[in-house]
């Protein structure tokens, strides 16, 4: 059976080469026309990975393509997700299962609400990838992936054929405190990293900032995620800054490159959900109001 991957970038890429060089068929699926013949052009996607490079001349489509999709990997930005799955739902088969990729939280349950047939898996991934350039990608960090279904049920049969591939992958019967703590991780990190224009490694200067964020946090975490999603969270988010402390969080990335951020996944999706709770958040709130303010002097969407 056929894997569909929407999207040509990082992650995509790093999960599109592996089941190709399995054998398993895929087929991407590219934004329109002009991307397509970009695609086309290049010849397939090119993969870095311990410094060298491999072409992969993996079949691309449309959205618009006439086959039924049974299994697809949604490996966009959250912000995209919603658009992406409304220009493939027609194309669902009955029983399809769509994984998605994508970080944060809200994006999943949106996109699920919008194919309530199809079984909507979602994935935290620690891997890391980046693109040097259109359709060039290069594999960054080695990481897992977790997989599980918010809403219950069994792992999916096909799992096996991901870790035959190489994609390092596990089940998880509790995703959703999984993205949660992966939530809570990049607010107390990445915005922080915007705000004071620095490496993870920078925010060791700021220990009493990083503890205040954390403490909220783990407020947020033990209401919304349960108490062992919130054990321990300052002394992880403390080991995280020092193992990549010569690194650029992705959001200093996105804001370098001058790109839209996530933020309305992360930390706007925290401080909203600790609204609706009633949880009172003030530096959480606080940090959001500056992050917001500073995309938008940057003439970045702020949402
Ligand atoms: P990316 O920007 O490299 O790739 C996303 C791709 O999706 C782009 O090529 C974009 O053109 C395409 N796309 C968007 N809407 C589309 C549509 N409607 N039709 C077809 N293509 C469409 O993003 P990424 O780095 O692969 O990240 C995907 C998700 O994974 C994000 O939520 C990110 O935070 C998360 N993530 C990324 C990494 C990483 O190392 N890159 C690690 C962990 C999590
Ligand atoms: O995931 C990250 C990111 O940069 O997005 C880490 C390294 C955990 C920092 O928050």
């Amino acid at each position: 059976m056929n894997w569909h991957l929407l999207g040509a970038g990082s992650l995509a890429t790093l999960w599109a080469v592996r089941l190709a060089r399995a054998g398993h068929p895929i087929r991407l699926i590219l934004r329109n026309d002009d991307r397509l013949a970009a695609y086309r052009a290049k010849g397939g996607l090119t993969l870095t990975e311990q410094g060298r490079a491999t072409s992969h001349a993996i079949p691309a489509e449309l959205p618009s393509a006439p086959e039924p999709i049974s299994r697809l990997l949604l490996a966009c930005k959250a912000y995209d997700a919603e658009q992406a799955i409304d220009g493939l739902a027609h194309r669902l088969a009955s029983n399809a299962d769509v994984l998605l990729l994508q970080n944060g939280l809200g994006s999943q349950q949106a996109v699920q609400t919008r194919v309530p047939d199809a079984r909507c898996l979602s994935v935290s991934s620690t891997e890391g990838a980046f693109r040097e350039a259109d359709f060039r990608v290069v594999h960054a960090g080695l990481g897992q992936n977790w997989l599980g279904d918010p809403a219950g049920g069994p792992p999916p049969a096909w799992l096996d054929q991901l870790q035959g591939a190489g994609i390092p992958c596990q089940w998880t019967p509790t995703i959703l405190p999984r993205l949660w703590r992966k939530l809570a991780l990049n607010c107390a990190i990445n915005p922080l990293t915007v705000l004071l224009d620095c490496r993870n490694g920078g925010l060791l200067a700021e220990r009493s900032w990083v503890s205040i964020l954390c403490a909220e946090l783990t407020q947020l975490l033990e209401h919304c995620a349960g108490a062992e999603a919130a054990l321990g969270l300052e002394e992880e988010v403390l080991r995280v800054i020092q193992a990549t402390a010569s690194n650029y969080s992705s959001m200093h990335q996105d804001v370098s490159r001058r790109q839209r951020t996530e933020i309305a996944y992360l930390l706007g999706y925290a401080c909203t959900t600790a609204t609706r709770h009633g949880l009172v958040l003030p530096a959480l709130n606080d940090l959001e109001a500056h992050l917001r303010q500073r995309l938008r002097s940057l003439g970045l969407p702020d949402s």
